[in-house]
């Protein structure tokens, strides 16, 4: 029988306005989305994953204009430190999108038409409140006090008192249609965000201002040249522009629309499972599988930001730390859905415990021992009662824990389950001690070796989405082909035989995990 298609996964991540560089918030999104992207590729899906920059809109104009400037100049600029950053942490994208590119704006302007069409757009004035920061509208009854008689957005970023003739969207018609959608279970996650959602469509929907006039950075309105659209109409619809919408080109839109899964954080949720599934439905086009809003990442518990000096570069952080350990960190202290805090002592606390001390370190004595007391090579071997539990409790945990938790985005908690494998290890070899069975029982010192050969083998395939380049690493150490690597090879049980038959051996290891220092200042914080 002919092996099926794989089953299509279309993953983004949100575009990021390139208004300055990439923060750490940008760094923890890219690298989640990765992690998915990657743990998809591995179970057999055909996977497409969009990342890229937002770069129309007032925010955009401003800053340029602050740095005296034009907005495509600025956006060029920083647009390349977020593709840089992406390809330091080895994002696996396959295409970084730039709103300014011009298959954007025929996208663009081709979903306008279809909203069009449905008779959703009509020409009114717009008169209200509009935060450039997070360019959105809002309404009176949603401000809140700041100092004096300023008036903040919900987010408390500062309003502005908007008057202007607008090109409008029936968002109210959609009412009905996106209450339902809310309700489908699975479609908005974490839960805590749909109910806000569901709470904001209840109170009624006004229809929304989709088009400015008063700036001409921006996708043009077809048929009406001196508007530039919402920026937010555009930025949406930067996922279909990447499977050529409106064209049907092949593994566009018939393959991989609706997305699986968009990823956005828990500020710009709206505009995700509101907004743009109304856009969608006027256009004809279906709503995403599942949104899914994740918490913010806090520096020693405190927002980021320039006023405060806490900036930090997350390139500087993988520089210092390792890629691998900094990806690993952030999915495992993070309980994802929820906000998370960082600081240096923490990376360097969790990732010497976890990865340095107990994973790598489990690699680098079982290696070398095999290396020294079996000139690294492998034989059949017959496991005992201890031996097959063991191998039980690593394969129950790389084959069956972890796919099913970071199936459900769980992914601290899949961590979690393969490092129990990891201390499982650990544990055994001190039982075990096969340093000992050398001159005593030397045939099972080599069953106990190899014992741990097979886990290290599973429990490297398992974490690859996490620590992409380790678990590269280690599996080239272990002589595992690169076509068998995928999760469907933690069910195939003849691999060892066939490794034993093809005569590999193992080479001196090099260490995976250098265990990483606290710099003075900051231990003296800790
Ligand atoms: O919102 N922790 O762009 P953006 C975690 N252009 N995530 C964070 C974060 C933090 N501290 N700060 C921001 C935009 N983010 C729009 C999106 S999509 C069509 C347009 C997340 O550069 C934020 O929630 O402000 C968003 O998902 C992403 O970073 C980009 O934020």
């Amino acid at each position: 029988m002919a092996d099926l298609d794989p089953l299509p996964f279309y993953i983004t991540t949100a575009i990021s306005y390139p208004n300055g560089r990439p923060h750490i918030g940008h760094a923890y999104e890219a690298i989640a989305a990765d992690v998915i992207a990657r743990f998809q590729r591995l179970r057999g899906r055909a996977v497409r994953f969009q990342t890229g920059t937002d770069e129309h809109g007032l925010k955009m104009a401003r800053k340029a204009e602050e740095q005296g400037r034009s907005p495509r100049d600025l956006a060029d600029e920083m647009s390349g430190y977020f593709r840089e950053m992406c390809d330091a942490l080895n994002v696996s994208y396959d295409r970084f999108i730039r709103t300014s590119e011009p298959d954007h704006h025929r996208a663009s302007q081709a979903i306008w038409q279809a909203m069009e069409a449905s008779d959703d757009l009509y020409l009114d004035r717009y008169e209200g409140w509009y935060s450039v920061r997070d360019e959105a509208y809002y309404d009176e009854s949603e401000l809140v006090a700041g100092e004096g008689d300023e008036k903040l957005s919900p987010q408390g970023t500062p309003v502005e008192w908007t008057v202007e003739e607008s090109w409008f969207f029936r968002l109210s018609k959609y009412q009905d249609y996106l209450l339902g959608l809310l309700r489908t279970p699975g479609f908005l996650e974490p839960a805590s965000r749909r109910n806000e959602m569901i709470a904001f469509v209840e109170q009624g929907l006004r229809d929304l201002s989709v088009s400015r006039t008063s700036f001409d950075w921006g996708v043009k309105v077809p048929g009406s040249e001196a508007h530039v659209m919402y920026v937010w109409v555009d930025a949406l619809t930067n996922y279909i522009t990447g499977l050529g919408y409106p064209d049907d080109i092949p593994n566009g839109m018939s393959t991989f629309w609706p997305a699986d899964l968009q990823l956005i954080g828990k500020d710009i949720v709206r505009f995700h499972s509101i907004y743009w599934p109304a856009f969608l439905e006027s256009a004809g086009l279906q709503a995403p599988k599942k949104v899914f809003g994740h918490g913010f990442l806090l520096n020693r518990g405190q927002k980021e930001s320039k006023s405060l000096g806490n900036v930090t570069d997350p390139l500087e952080l993988s520089e210092r730390f390792g890629v691998d350990a900094l990806r690993y960190f952030l999915m495992r202290e993070v309980a994802f859905g929820q906000d998370g805090s960082y600081s240096p002592e923490a990376i360097v606390l969790r990732t010497n415990a976890e990865l340095a001390n107990s994973f790598g370190n489990l690699a680098q004595r079982t290696l070398s021992m095999i290396v020294k007391n079996m000139d690294g090579r492998l034989e059949a071997f017959k496991p005992d009662s201890a031996d097959d539990a063991l191998l039980a409790i690593v394969k129950q945990a790389c084959a069956t824990e972890l796919p099913r938790d970071f199936e459900a985005l769980s992914f601290s908690t899949g961590i979690e389950a393969w490092l129990r494998a990891v201390y499982a290890c650990n544990q055994y070899v001190d039982e075990q001690a096969p340093w000992a069975l050398k001159k005593t029982d030397p045939e099972r010192m080599k069953a106990v070796l190899q014992t741990l050969f097979v886990a290290l083998r599973d429990l490297a395939i398992a974490i690859q989405p996490v620590v992409p380049q380790k678990s590269a690493a280690l599996l080239d150490q272990l002589g595992i082909p690169a076509d068998e690597r995928a999760y469907a090879a933690l069910k195939d049980h003849d691999w060892f035989g066939r490794l034993v038959a093809s005569g590999f051996t193992v080479a001196p290891p090099t260490p995976l995990f250098p265990r990483l220092e606290l710099p003075v200042d900051e231990a003296a914080n800790a």
